[in-house]
């Protein structure tokens, strides 16, 4: 039998939902460089579809402008944008999904090692972190893997490959919570089982080889914040999720998706 011995957890989307504040910070960047550029909720749905802030402008101007930028413009604008980010983070408006806390308070109790995987800046995982569940929150974490750690970013399975590298784990031996279409890939691509948690932006997205699509992971007790399976594999039963999913839920799908 496979022991589960980790979760590692995605940033973005996953952690909280993080996109809206991003993209509200690129036009900030584009309007404070004198640029006429505007991402509304439809164009940034589009590109997301590529990871990595300096990645997504580029991407924009290439595949929508049909034009060139500068590396230097790229650099600053993605500065700017992570700065504005920084401060929404600070100012508190960016709250954990539901049950994450909970999970994570669990693990810690139970001796269960997290994680975290993300394609995202470094100043942008450790502020959220420390915004959300204090400063000492950044040393939960056995090892916290961003950016700068796998400059190839999802959809390849770099940032998993490096943090279980790092953890001396077999992939088997964790579960990756993920948010979207280029996180599953990545975590799957390894065969890492993977629970999606949906949101706005990535409700649309396939989701091919996750153990389970939830909309949420849910709060035990609490209506307001109930867990809704939208895909199951076929190893699972819908019954082993009650209103939310906790670490026994977590142990249990584990247990019958890798055994
Ligand atoms: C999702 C992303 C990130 C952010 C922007 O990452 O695509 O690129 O949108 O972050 P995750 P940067 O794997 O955490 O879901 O601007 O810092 O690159
Ligand atoms: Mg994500």
């Amino acid at each position: 039998m496979t022991e589960l011995k980790a979760i590692i957890f995605d940033v973005d989307g996953t952690l909280a939902n993080t996109e809206e504040a991003h993209r509200i910070a690129f036009n900030y960047a584009f309007e404070q460089a004198g640029l006429s550029w505007n991402w509304d909720v439809e164009l940034y749905t589009k590109l997301l579809k590529v990871t990595g802030g300096k990645e997504r402008i580029r991407f924009y101007v290439s595949d929508f402008l049909n034009e060139t930028i500068a590396q230097d413009l790229v650099v600053s604008l993605h500065e700017a944008k992570n700065a504005q980010y920084q401060a929404i983070i600070k100012r508190g408006e960016l709250p954990l999904r539901s049950g994450i806390l909970s999970l994570i308070n669990e693990c810690r109790a139970s001796n269960m090692k997290i994680a975290i995987a993300t394609t995202t800046s470094p100043g942008n995982v450790t502020n959220l972190v420390a915004a959300t569940m204090g400063e000492d929150a950044l040393g939960w974490f056995e090892y916290i893997a961003d950016a700068e750690s796998a400059p190839i970013k999802k959809p390849a399975p770099d940032v998993y490959e490096f943090v279980l590298d790092k953890m001396g784990l077999k992939p088997e031996e964790t579960i990756a919570l993920e948010d979207s279409y280029n996180g599953v890939a990545a975590a799957t691509a390894i065969n890492i089982p993977t629970v999606i948690t949906v949101n706005n932006y990535t409700a649309q997205d396939k989701f091919e080889g996750a153990m389970i699509v939830v909309s949420e992971l849910g709060e035990a007790g609490d209506a307001t914040a109930k867990c809704e399976v939208i895909n199951i594999d076929a190893k699972l039963d819908k019954a082993m999720v009650g209103d939310n999913i906790d670490l026994g839920t977590l142990k249990a799908m584990h247990k019958a998706f890798t055994n």
